[in-house]
């Protein structure tokens, strides 16, 4: 395992820069984008935000008011509801492309991948570092998203190395700069290492990862568990043998921009090629999905959604494509012209696999 080359991509800011790209005037102002919780106009919590609105003080979960305090002088500050369908669509497409460059791939989470490149590099360091460039410059031009890249032999290496440099980094840690690279580290930036188990440790006297490394095991078995306690003094060592690995896939989604904004469309000629898509990608993963909705984001830029399930999973691009020009038919007699769509599309989810995997519970659950 010791030549194994993984990459890791994290997007930037990723919430707050997907209203940027859509709203490009947005750029150069701090934008906020908030979980609104309803019970007053101003209660919630903020999601994420660009890095100018971070630059002033504002972080992913703190209060919106306290936010807005702190933008209060600056009138440009912008506060958005987050828009969870659109940033999927747009995720969707970004790890299309990433799967693109390398056949062994793990999405992490919205905005988080794992390419193993150990063969297609034959464990050269330059050629994965031309890869990333590759990346970097590919999710620019094709959905004008920054990212930044971490370039490892494992998991855990390269994710914290994605980490080390942001927005837009990109950061190489060769096989004999591990050691180097972490042991200086605040022990909380070890995945896994969470504000309170951080607390503990620094009880301990334990302030780097180094420190963790080299602490007494029997004691950190006796303070974290059995099981625990080794773990993070061998992820404090650099060392995680998870393989890069497929994840099950909860849902999938396809989107087109209509030709002009248009209160209703033609369903089925539009909608097609979604559909197509869709039904190969279900193919290929082997899936079936229980679930059949549509997105509609409409001109100004909301995004609405609707789902019906079925009683027997299906892949058949023909139902897909049935089901869904019914449910966008309904939708907009319902609406009687009162929305205007800008973008469409249809996401399918609860799948049902025909080959279920066992899945490895350790490492990946800290990521
Ligand atoms: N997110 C959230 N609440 C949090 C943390 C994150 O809703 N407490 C959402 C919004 C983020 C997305 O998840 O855009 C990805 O999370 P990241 O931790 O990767 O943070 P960002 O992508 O926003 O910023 P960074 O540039 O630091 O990666
Ligand atoms: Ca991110
Ligand atoms: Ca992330």
């Amino acid at each position: 395992m010791n030549d194994r080359i993984v990459i890791a991509v994290d997007l930037d800011y990723f919430f707050a820069q997907c209203e940027e790209v859509r709203r490009p005037e947005l750029s150069g102002k701090p934008v906020v984008v908030c979980v609104f919780s309803g019970r007053t106009e101003e209660s919630g919590a903020v999601s994420t935000s660009n890095y100018v609105a971070r630059k002033l003080g504002v972080k992913s979960g703190m209060p919106i008011v306290t936010a807005k305090r702190m933008l209060k002088t600056n009138p440009d500050a912008v506060f958005l509801p987050v828009d969870h369908e659109y940033y999927r669509a747009v995720s969707e497409k970004i790890m299309q492309t990433l799967r693109t460059f390398s056949e062994v791939f793990e999405q992490v989470s919205v905005d988080e991948a794992f390419l193993d490149v150990s063969s297609i590099t034959k464990g050269n360091y330059e050629i994965a570092h031309d890869i990333g460039r590759k990346i970097k410059a590919q999710i620019v031009e094709t959905e004008k998203l920054t990212c930044s890249v971490g370039i490892a032999k494992n998991k855990l290496l390269a994710k914290m190395a994605t980490d080390f440099r942001k927005p837009d980094g990109l950061t190489i840690i060769q096989p004999d700069e591990v050691q180097g690279f972490m042991n200086p580290l605040p022990v909380g930036k070890l995945p896994g290492v969470g504000p309170k188990t951080e607390q503990r440790m620094k009880a301990l006297g334990i302030e780097t990862i180094g420190d963790l490394a080299l602490f007494d095991q029997e004691l950190l078995a006796r303070e974290f568990g059995r099981n625990l306690g080794p773990n993070l003094a061998t992820l404090a060592q650099g060392v995680d043998n998870e393989p890069v690995q497929e994840r099950e896939q909860e849902q999938l989604s396809r989107i087109i921009t209509l030709k002009r904004d248009a209160t209703k469309f033609d369903f089925q000629s539009e909608i097609r090629p979604l559909a197509t898509d869709i039904s190969l990608k279900l193919g290929s993963l082997k899936s079936k999905c229980r679930v059949i909705g549509i997105i509609v984001i409409t001109s100004d830029l909301k995004t609405k959604s609707r789902a019906l399930t079925l009683d027997t999973p299906t892949d058949s691009e023909n139902q897909i494509l049935a089901l869904s020009s019914d449910l966008f038919r309904t939708y907009f007699e319902t609406e009687q012209g009162n929305i205007t769509a800008r973008r469409v599309g249809i996401r399918v989810s609860n799948f049902a696999s025909s080959e279920v995997e066992s899945k490895n519970p350790n490492l990946s659950d800290f990521f």
